[in-house]
């Protein structure tokens, strides 16, 4: 049994204001390719298909395309609902779809008669069952809980394996969009899973929950790791989504299984439409980095050590570079000033501090109404932590 195991998609998305419609249809012709390729027996993507929950058009047509692509080749794709795709727009066509060998999953079983979504597929070996979890908290379990009190995310996923009364004896492969700790570890994030979550937090599910399936194919991590021995991984998106993930490779995780107890894992590289790096340097320095190996087509993150203040270094740049993400001064004056502003927000009441964050964010002061809401807040909290 072979299978690709994806996740995190994210058509829709944009980096720092760019439309990645182009990279994003790359990445599929480059599944569909390896798809024709490899031959697996199933493509696998463990949720958050869209960047939004109402995906724009450009987005659903490319999901569209990646549907085309692998039709006719006798593949199964079995498809997860993650945080960020709306259950009810995800799961439009599904019934059809299912027919031809497109499965989606958008929501846990919520009703006493539900179970999850299981996909059976069979080789040498006998049957493997794929169980398809979409993101699941506690509160959506609330009704199906009934006296049993769910706390966590990771109560809420025992909570429905249980139920399941899966043959342990058997192939089983898990497809799930949670945040796994391993060890009680967070596993290694990016800056483009918003919203970040916590560590001991209600939404963290413990690998050992999940540690009997043969596979668990994850997803909602965007860097790729494994969690502890390999059989439990996070694939990792299929495009750069941040500037954090500039270093990462990203592929496809092709995931063979022979007898029970035989998995292993290889990687399928996907080169990017565009390449993301990171350049650091003196204005003329990274400018001179235009040439090389063509990064002036790059995506760029910039950061300027110039001591000496600099004229609108982005409009300079861009004569060199055509995707500046972003370009950051790094030197002494820009290194005093974020201390210094440390240091005054450490010396903030928190009336100050909130004052100083609303004319950030809002562009405008606080007027006199708003300011008497967050007096009383403030006040509430102040009596509360003396209770
Ligand atoms: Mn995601």
């Amino acid at each position: 049994m072979k299978f690709f195991h994806l996740s995190d998609l994210h058509f829709g998305k944009q980096l720092h204001g760019y439309d990645l419609t182009e990279e994003q249809r790359k990445v599929i012709r480059d599944i569909v390719e390896a798809a024709e390729a490899e031959r697996p027996d199933a493509i696998v993507i463990a949720g958050d298909i869209y960047d939004r929950s109402v995906p724009s058009g450009s987005a659903m047509t490319l999901l569209e395309e990646l549907f085309l692509g692998i039709d006719g080749l006798g593949i199964e794709l079995l498809v997860i609902a993650g945080n960020h795709d709306s259950a009810p727009r995800l799961r439009y066509g599904s019934k059809f779809l299912q027919r031809h060998h497109i499965h989606i999953a958008v929501f846990p079983p919520m009703e006493e008669n539900e179970r999850m979504q299981k996909v059976t597929l069979a080789d040498g070996y006998g049957a493997v069952n794929f169980y398809l979890l979409p993101y699941t908290n506690a509160g959506m379990l609330r009704g199906l809980a009934g006296e049993e009190r769910l706390g966590s995310a990771d109560d809420a996923v025992r909570f429905l394996l249980d139920r399941e009364g899966i043959d342990w004896s058997g192939r089983n492969v898990l497809v799930s969009h949670q945040f796994y700790l391993h060890n009680g570890k967070e596993p290694q994030q990016c800056d483009s899973e918003a919203p970040r979550l916590y560590v001991g937090g209600l939404d963290a599910v413990n690998t050992t929950t999940v540690e009997k399936f043969d596979y668990a194919a994850l997803g909602h991590i965007h860097s790729p790791q494994n969690l502890g021995c390999g059989h439990i991984r996070y694939c990792g998106t299929p495009y750069p989504y941040s500037v954090s993930e500039a270093g990462q490779e990203k592929s496809i995780s092709v995931v063979e299984m022979g007898a029970k107890g035989e998995v292993s894992v290889r990687c399928v590289p996907l080169e990017p439409y565009r390449r993301l790096r990171c350049l650091r340097g003196t204005l003329g320095e990274v400018a001179s980095m235009a040439g090389e190996s063509g990064s002036g087509s790059d995506y760029v993150s910039i950061t300027l050590t110039d001591e000496e203040p600099l004229d609108a270094p982005k409009d300079y740049l861009e004569r060199y570079f055509g995707h500046i993400l972003e370009v950051r001064i790094d030197n002494l004056r820009s290194r005093r000033m974020f201390a210094e502003e440390i240091q005054d927000m450490q010396e903030m009441t928190p009336c100050e501090a909130f004052e100083a964050f609303f004319a950030n964010t809002a562009g405008r002061e606080m007027d006199d109404r708003e300011k008497a809401v967050l007096l009383d807040i403030l006040e509430e909290l102040s009596d509360g932590r003396k209770e």
